[in-house]
Parts: C-alpha cells; structure tokens; sequence
C-alpha cells in the first residue's frame, strides 16, 4: 500500500483519519457528559474507507451518505466545529442543527445530503448520477453505505437502472461486520436478512464492475475509488466497492466508549490494559494505526513527523471542540424556520 499516492497525498490522507478519529472521540466525550441530544454512530474503524474514496473524488462530485456519516463529511473537509456543533443539535451546524447526525451534510462542499433511513440514500445517488449524465458535465456520484443495505429494495432497483444506463457513480457499500459467518443469513446485527453470500454478486450479476477491499489498506481504497471514477467519466457505468473493515467494538450504544487512540501504540505496539480483550482491533484492525506503521515501514514519515500531526489535529479539535460547545441551540421561534409540511 500507499506507495501508489504521491507522498504529501498519503500525510494529508493520514491527517484526515486522525482528525476524524479525534472528532468521533470528542462525539463520545459528549455523549458521555450528557450533552448528545439523542444518538450517533462512529466511524471508528472505517477512516481509511472514507478518506481513501473521497480523496480520490473530484470537487465537482457529488457524495451522499448515511446514518454514519461523520468521517465522510470530515473527508470532504467539513469544518470540524460545525460537523461537531450540527451533531449536537447547535445553531452553528451545518445546517443550524436541525439536521444533527443522522442527515449530516456540507452542502459547499457538494455533499448535499445524508439520510437515517437505510439504503434511502442510493437511489437519491443514482439520481444525481442521471442529472450529470444527462448535463454532459466530467463528474459522479459516490455513495457510501453499510451492508444492511442491501437488505433493501430501494438498493437493489438503484443498483439495476444506474447499471442499465451506465450512470456515473460509485457504489461503495462499507461492509463493517466482514467478520462474521460468511453464509446466507449469516450476518449478526448487521445484515441478518440476506440470501446473498458475497455482497458484490449481486452487482456483478447486474453487469457492473465489482471490487472488494480490504479497509485497513489505504491505498487500495483510494486506487479503487479512482480506477472506478475514470470507468464512469469514460461512460463506462459504475462500479460496485464492497469495502471489508472491522468497526471499533466499543462503538455501538448503549455501551459506547473510546479507545483514546495514542498514535505512538503503532510502533510500541501495546494495547491499553483496560481493551485487553480487545488486543487484534488494537494490533490489527485499527486503520489509524496500521497507515501510521506502514507510513514508518515505507519511510514516508517518521514517529516524530506523525506525533507532530497528531498535536497539530488535537489542536485543531479543541477548536471545534469549544466552537460547538459555544454555539447556542436554535431559539425555539425557529422551529417551523427551513421545515415545509409535506
Ligand atoms: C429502512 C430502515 N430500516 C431499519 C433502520 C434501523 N437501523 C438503523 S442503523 C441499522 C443498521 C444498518 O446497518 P448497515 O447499513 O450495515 O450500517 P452500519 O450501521 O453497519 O454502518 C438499522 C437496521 C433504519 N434506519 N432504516
């Protein structure tokens, strides 16, 4: 990995996953303190996916998302105190704290919308995807989804129309419990209800290009996302990116808490005692850590270069950190502001 990406691409890339691992353990810190109103999902575990498919994206793209959504708009470039502010509900979010986690977005930065709503997104996706078709303009859509999408219907006639009409977008289904029994039905929590084994069968019976990734490995990630995106803007339809991680088990509520990430664990390679059950997260499937050692293993960085960024991040979150805490809740005269009855 990472030899592919030009040497100052792989540090910003490094950069951003840090910086969305800082944000979501702020998120946690909050949640902690009581001052979430309602849930969120992290996006501990998954950095490389998000940042590898987006930096690899275009500014004139378009990207969508879902309930988890964090990272791909701290991806993008989303201010980190206005992502943080919108997630808790503050007038100085994105979109004024009405939309919070579930509908994150950065409508500047040509990420217009996320939904809660499983798979809901992907036909919006296809949409966006048929308007650049349609306008002749050099760009795609990219969506980013759980696997339990493909639970839905809604994915599947997306999936079918975007391949029938060769539409620009890549498809990239965030497979975040790859881990589990590999049979139809096999999936735990996450994609319990699927007949289907391997998720990109499906879009390859199709006729569309498929790939699967492993998430711990940046520069595939983001070789695919491009390769994927030059296939679309040669006309040649979308492609399918099953992408493997393994989220940070400590992430799902009610039992929510961090791992505090200290960049220096990936060349002392120890494991805080208290997530002592959790050491092969640690040691392997913690995408931070792994570009962190193999940024050392390749020379492109070295300790003090990545300590140096992880100060320079830290810094930047305590910012965003006391930017959100000062943004006021929306006045209640605002309430029927931006809303329309349907
Ligand atoms: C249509 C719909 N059904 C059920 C839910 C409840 N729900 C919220 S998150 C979730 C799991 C989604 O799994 P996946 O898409 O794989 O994403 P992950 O959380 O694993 O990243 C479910 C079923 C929902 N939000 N929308």
């Amino acid at each position: 990995m990472i030899p592919v990406m030009p040497k100052d691409d792989c540090l910003e890339a490094f950069r951003k996953m840090l910086l969305i691992r800082r944000l979501e353990e702020a998120c946690i810190d909050a949640a902690q303190e009581k001052r979430v109103p309602g849930h969120f999902h992290v996006y501990i575990g998954q950095e490389a996916t998000g940042v590898g498919v987006i930096s690899a994206l275009d500014k004139g793209d378009f990207i969508y998302s879902t309930h988890r959504n964090h990272g791909h708009l701290i991806a993008r470039g989303a201010d980190p105190g206005m992502t943080l502010a919108e997630i808790l509900g503050k007038s100085g979010g994105y979109a004024g704290g009405k939309a919070g986690t579930l509908h994150g977005c950065a409508p500047d930065l040509n990420f217009p919308l996320s939904s809660g709503i499983v798979a809901s997104i992907i036909p919006i996706a296809a949409g966006t995807a048929y308007a650049m078709k349609q306008r002749k303009l050099p760009y795609v859509s990219a969506v980013l989804f759980g696997e339990g999408a493909m639970e839905e219907g809604a994915a599947y006639e997306a999936l079918n129309i975007a391949s029938l009409w060769k539409l620009p977008v890549l498809f990239i289904c965030e497979n975040n419990s790859a881990e589990v029994d590999r049979k139809p039905g096999g999936g735990q929590y996450h994609a319990p209800n699927n007949s289907i084994i391997e998720i990109t069968d499906l879009a390859r019976v199709m006729g569309m290009t498929t790939v699967i990734i492993d998430g711990l490995d940046l520069d595939a990630v983001w070789t695919g996302a491009r390769d994927a995106r030059a296939r679309a803007i040669r006309g040649e339809g979308p492609t399918f990116i099953e992408v493997r991680t393994d989220t940070w088990p400590g992430g799902q509520w009610p039992t929510l808490v961090t791992g505090r990430t200290d960049i220096r664990h990936a060349w002392t390679n120890e494991v805080p005692s208290q997530y002592a059950k959790n050491a092969k997260w640690f040691t392997r499937n913690d995408p931070v850590l792994s570009v962190a050692r193999k940024l050392l293993m390749l020379g492109i960085a070295g300790k003090e270069e990545l300590q140096k960024i992880d100060i320079s991040v830290s810094h930047q979150m305590a910012g965003a950190v006391e930017f959100a805490n000062q943004s006021p809740y929306p006045p209640a005269e605002d309430a029927y502001a931006h809303v329309w009855p349907t």
